[in-house]
């Protein structure tokens, strides 16, 4: 007993410390990189530092523009008294631990040894690449809390009856597993979306850019079958006369921003504005808007500042850790750090266009008396169109921006009021809101709700056979796409 308790109490400091704390996390998986390609202490220690650091700068440019805006998109909701759930990964988890008791008899905490049971399996999964092909471990240990609270309401549900540790081990089995292939369906795609830089996205929506990346793809290929010329990338446009203010991405953003989130605060109106102490009594209206709306232009170059400052060092140091132990491996990442590439205004637009159709479901249930009434959060909004818009124009051209982030809004909205009211999730008041746990998850758990065992089983069989089928279709180029980026674009003609 006294063992289990010292681990316990090691995996907790871990947890808390390291996990929780993706930037320490990259820092140290940089750091154990270079000591493995014995690299001279102080190029260990500037490694160390400049990735520890761009990873605290990309959290303040995401922090800031979480921390904006939420609460903006929230004061809907307290402006109109509506009683409606926030689809928001925090307010998801704040959801589960004020529910998980009274619903299910159990503790919040437990939900951290499934957080510890799921990533050694994502681990020992890569670890065996040769025969899982798979390829990609989970570094954000935040989601990874957020998302181990929501399988575990979820998979809890299905099998209420179940003892404490065969569902562990179920749950860990499932979310391991969904780490680790979600994870590896963004390889490839994000390869080339950066030109090789060597990671993949560990995150919310990993199966929605995988399918909205090759959907864009196979939608633009029919179309220059039938003939039409090659659709442009965003950045490839180049708007002529006033409108070429908007090649520039600062200016563009700014200007978009001004108009959407201007809107959301006129709705609001000064009123409510300065009763909620969002503004000073006094302050000039059109001046709180202009700065607020600005702010985002703000923390998006904060963002991609962090980004260009510790990705080289990621992709440097993580050969030494995928040579010695992880054959052909790159980190899983939080999908903010795609946002310093591809096309600049890709994001933006992504952003917008969900907001479209995210705002078009919420209409949509309120014209339907829908039990469940949504506020959109915004981390939903932003992080997962922005980046479903980034891959969609990469691999299909700047319609898809546009098209896709719109579907995903709508699916968004649709998918999360679904779920959460039928699992009892929504009287909490928030539900996660992410692609993957608006459709991927729910597809989960109506396969194990009713099919029970045989759904646990067909679901594992699902995912161990999608890497698989990935590596089927380039068995040459399937990990010479992480090893040698260079030599898999010469295979493939992309040079
Ligand atoms: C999430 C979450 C965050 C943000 C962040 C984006 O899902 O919980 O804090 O997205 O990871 O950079």
């Amino acid at each position: 007993m006294a063992i289990l308790n010292i681990l316990s109490k090691i995996w907790d400091y871990f947890a808390t410390n390291i996990l929780q704390q993706p930037a320490f996390m990259i820092g140290f998986i940089v750091l154990l990189g270079y000591i493995l390609e014995k690299k001279k202490w102080y190029e260990v220690l500037s490694g160390f530092l400049k990735a520890t650091v761009g990873y605290f700068i990309l959290s303040a440019g995401s922090v800031g523009l979480i921390n904006t805006f939420r609460p903006i998109l929230v004061g809907l909701k307290d402006r109109f008294h509506l009683n409606a759930m926030v689809t928001d990964p925090y307010f998801g988890q704040n959801a589960v631990a004020a529910g998980i008791m009274k619903e299910f008899g159990r503790s919040f905490a437990d939900t951290m040894l499934l957080l510890l049971f799921a990533y050694i399996i994502n681990i020992v999964l890569v670890r065996f690449s040769k025969y899982t092909k798979l390829r990609a471990v989970f570094t954000t240990g935040n989601v990874q809390v957020q998302q181990a609270a929501t399988a575990f309401w979820l998979i809890l549900f299905c099998f209420p009856k179940l003892g404490h540790l065969p569902i562990l081990i179920v749950m860990s089995i499932i979310l391991g597993l969904y780490w680790a292939v979600g994870s590896n369906l963004t390889v490839d795609i994000t390869q080339e979306l950066t030109d090789g830089a060597g990671f993949a996205i560990a995150h919310q929506q990993m199966f929605g850019i995988f399918i909205f990346a090759k959907l864009s793809e196979f939608l633009e290929n029919r179309a220059k079958k039938k003939g039409k010329k090659e659709a442009r990338r965003l950045e490839d446009v180049k708007l002529p006369g006033f409108m070429s203010i908007f090649n520039d991405n600062m200016v563009s953003t700014s200007i978009l921003m001004l108009i959407f989130i201007g809107a959301i605060l006129v709705v609001l109106g000064p009123d409510y504005l300065v009763k909620a102490k969002f503004m000073q009594p006094g302050q000039s209206f059109i001046f709180y808007i202009l700065q607020t709306s600005l702010q985002f232009a703000v923390f998006l170059a904060i963002l991609q500042l962090g980004v260009r400052t510790f990705v080289n060092e990621l992709t440097e140091s993580f050969t030494g850790i995928s040579d010695k132990w992880l054959p052909g491996s790159v980190p899983g990442i939080d999908v903010a750090a795609t946002l310093g590439f591809g096309s600049p205004n890709a994001g933006t637009i992504g952003f917008l266009f969900g907001a479209l159709g995210q705002f078009t479901m919420i209409i949509l249930l309120l014209i339907f008396h829908s039990p469940t009434i949504v506020i959109a959060g915004f981390i939903p909004l932003f992080f997962d169109n922005a980046a479903i818009g980034l891959y969609s124009n990469n691999r299909g051209g700047f319609k898809y921006a546009m098209i896709m982030p719109f579907i995903s809004g709508l699916i968004q909205i649709g998918g999360s009021a679904l779920i959460a009211t039928w699992v009892g999730m929504a009287k909490y008041g928030g539900y996660i809101g992410m692609f993957d746990w608006a459709t991927v998850w729910p597809f989960f758990t109506v396969l194990m709700k009713f099919l029970g065992f045989v759904g646990i089983c067909s679901l594992i069989i699902i995912l161990v056979m999608i890497p698989q089928l990935q590596y089927r279709a380039d068995k040459k180029g399937y990990f010479m796409i992480t090893e040698d980026y260079e030599g898999w674009k010469k295979l493939h003609g992309k040079e």
